[in-house]
C-alpha cells in the first residue's frame, strides 16, 4: 500500500480553517495537516468531529452532534487500530466474504449474493468504543484518550450471522470467532486487530454483517463495504472491512484478544496496580449508560421558563431500566420519559422537561439504570490497566438568565 494515511490527511487547507480562528503560522504547517484542536475536522466525509488522533485516524463525536435519533453518517465515531483500505481497495462489487474452519461447509459470498440469498433486516443498534471514557481515568491510561462520543446510534442493515451459520453449518468443536478485516497495521502487513465471541454470541439474532447505515452503503471510514456489528460488546468485536471469519475450536487469540487489550481484572485493584495477565477477563457485555444531548454543555437558557433536556440512554446485554436527571448536583433525581425500545440492544431516547428558577449557573447530571439494579456511578468507576468501561455519568454546565 502507498503512502496510506495520504488518503484521509486531506484538505490541510479546509483542516487549518476548522479550527476556527486564524491559525497564527499556518504557512508553516505541513501539507495536509490537521490541528489536535480541529473541532469541525473534515475528514473524508466526516465533519463536525473532534480528532482524537491521526495516524491512525479517531474522531470522535461532542455529544450535542448526538441529537439525532440516527447518527448521521458524516458524525458517526471513527476508531481505527490501523490503516484503513484506500477508497481503490473496497469496490463493493469485488469484495469477497468466507467462513471458514469449524463448519461443515466452508463457504464465500459476494456482497450480492448476501443481498440475494438471505433475509435483510434493518436494526437500531448503538456502537460503543469499550475505550469511551478513557480519559478520564485517574491515574492516566495509556491508549486513544477518548472523551464521552466514541459511541454512534445507527440504523444498520444486513443480513444475521447466524443464517449464513445456518449455510455452513457448526461443528462441534465450534467454540469461537475469529474476525479478519482488510485494514493493515501501522507497521505493516499483519491484522491491526482480529476479535473473535462465543457462538452464542455470534448467533444472536442481533448480530449482523452490515453493509448500510441509515440506508446508505456504509462509510468508508466505518467499514464499507462490509461489517459486522455485534451490539452491546465492546465496538471491537465488530469488525470493519470485514473479509473473513474463522470459526475456531478454542477462544480466539488475535491481536487484541489477549493480555489486557478489551480485558478487566477479574476483581477489582487499586488504582494503578500491576495486573498479572492471568487475572484479566474478556469483556462481554459493555455497561449502561446515558448522554446528554441537548441542550449543549455551556447553553444560556431562561430563567423559569421551561425547556426540553434530552439525550440518548444504552446498555449491554442488560435491559435498560430507566434515566434519571438531576440539577442540583445529584441531591433529587427525577425520572426522564423514555421512548420504547425498538429492539433488545436499540439505544433509547429519554427526554425531560427543566426549569431552572434562578439565574445563575446549573449543572445537569444523567444517570441511566439497568433492570439488573445497575446505576451509573457519579465518577469514573473501577480502575483498570488500558481504562475500558467508563460509564460515568454525563453532566452538562447550563446558565439561567
Ligand atoms: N477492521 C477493523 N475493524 C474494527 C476496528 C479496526 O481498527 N479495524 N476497530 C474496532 C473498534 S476498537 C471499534 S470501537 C469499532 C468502531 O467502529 P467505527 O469506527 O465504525 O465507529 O470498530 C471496530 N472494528
Ligand atoms: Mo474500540
Amino acid at each position: 500500500m502507498k503512502n496510506p494515511s495520504r488518503r484521509v490527511l486531506i484538505k490541510g487547507a479546509a483542516g487549518l480553517a476548522a479550527v476556527g480562528a486564524p491559525v497564527v503560522h499556518a504557512a508553516l504547517a505541513p501539507a495536509g495537516f490537521v490541528p489536535i484542536l480541529a473541532a469541525a475536522a473534515d475528514i473524508s466525509g466526516k465533519s463536525g468531529l473532534t480528532l482524537i488522533s491521526d495516524r491512525p485516524i479517531n474522531l470522535e463525536t461532542p455529544p450535542h452532534l448526538l441529537d439525532d435519533d440516527v447518527t448521521p453518517a458524516e458524525r458517526f465515531f471513527v476508531r481505527n487500530n490501523g490503516l484503513a483500505p484506500e477508497t481503490a481497495e473496497v469496490s463493493e462489487s469485488e469484495w469477497g466474504f468466507r467462513i471458514d474452519g469449524e463448519v461443515e461447509r466452508p463457504l464465500e459470498w459476494s456482497i450480492a449474493e448476501l443481498q440475494r440469498d438471505f433475509e435483510p433486516v434493518t436494526l437500531r443498534l448503538a456502537l460503543e468504543c469499550a475505550g469511551n471514557g478513557r480519559k478520564f481515568h485517574r491515574p492516566a491510561v495509556s491508549g486513544q484518550q477518548w472523551t464521552f462520543g466514541a459511541v454512534g446510534f445507527g440504523d444498520w442493515t444486513g443480513v444475521r450471522l447466524a443464517d449464513l451459520l445456518k449455510k455452513t453449518g457448526l461443528k462441534k468443536s465450534a467454540v469461537y470467532t475469529a474476525h479478519y478485516g482488510a485494514d493493515r497495521h501501522l507497521s505493516g502487513g499483519e491484522p491491526a486487530i482480529s476479535r473473535g465471541v462465543p457462538i452464542a454470541k455470534a448467533i444472536e439474532p442481533h448480530t449482523l454483517l452490515a453493509w448500510g447505515l441509515n440506508g446508505r452503503p456504509l462509510p468508508l471510514l466505518n467499514g464499507y463495504p462490509l461489517r459486522l456489528i455485534v451490539p452491546g460488546w465492546p465496538g471491537s468485536c465488530s469488525q470493519k472491512w470485514l473479509t473473513r471469519i474463522w470459526i475456531r475450536d478454542r477462544e480466539h487469540d488475535g491481536e487484541k484478544m489477549t493480555g489486557s487489550d478489551y480485558r478487566l481484572p477479574a476483581h477489582p485493584v487499586a488504582p494503578g496496580a500491576n495486573v498479572p495477565d492471568a487475572n484479566m477477563r474478556i469483556i462481554e457485555s459493555m455497561p449502561v449508560k446515558s448522554l446528554i444531548t441537548f441542550p449543549a454543555t455551556g447553553a444560556r437558557m431562561r430563567a423559569g421558563e421551561g425547556f426540553e433536556i434530552r439525550g440518548h440512554a444504552w446498555s449491554g446485554e442488560s435491559a435498560l431500566a430507566g434515566v434519571d436527571i438531576s440539577t442540583d448536583f445529584g441531591a433529587v433525581w427525577n425520572a426522564a420519559t423514555l421512548a420504547a425500545a425498538q429492539n433488545k440492544y436499540a439505544p433509547r431516547r429519554f427526554r425531560a422537561t427543566l426549569r431552572l428558577a434562578q439565574p445563575g449557573y446549573y449543572e445537569i447530571w444523567a444517570r441511566a439504570r439497568d433492570a439488573a439494579g445497575r446505576m451509573q456511578p457519579a465518577a469514573t468507576p473501577g480502575w483498570n490497566p488500558k481504562g475500558y468501561c467508563n460509564n460515568m455519568q454525563h453532566r452538562i454546565g447550563l446558565f439561567a438568565a
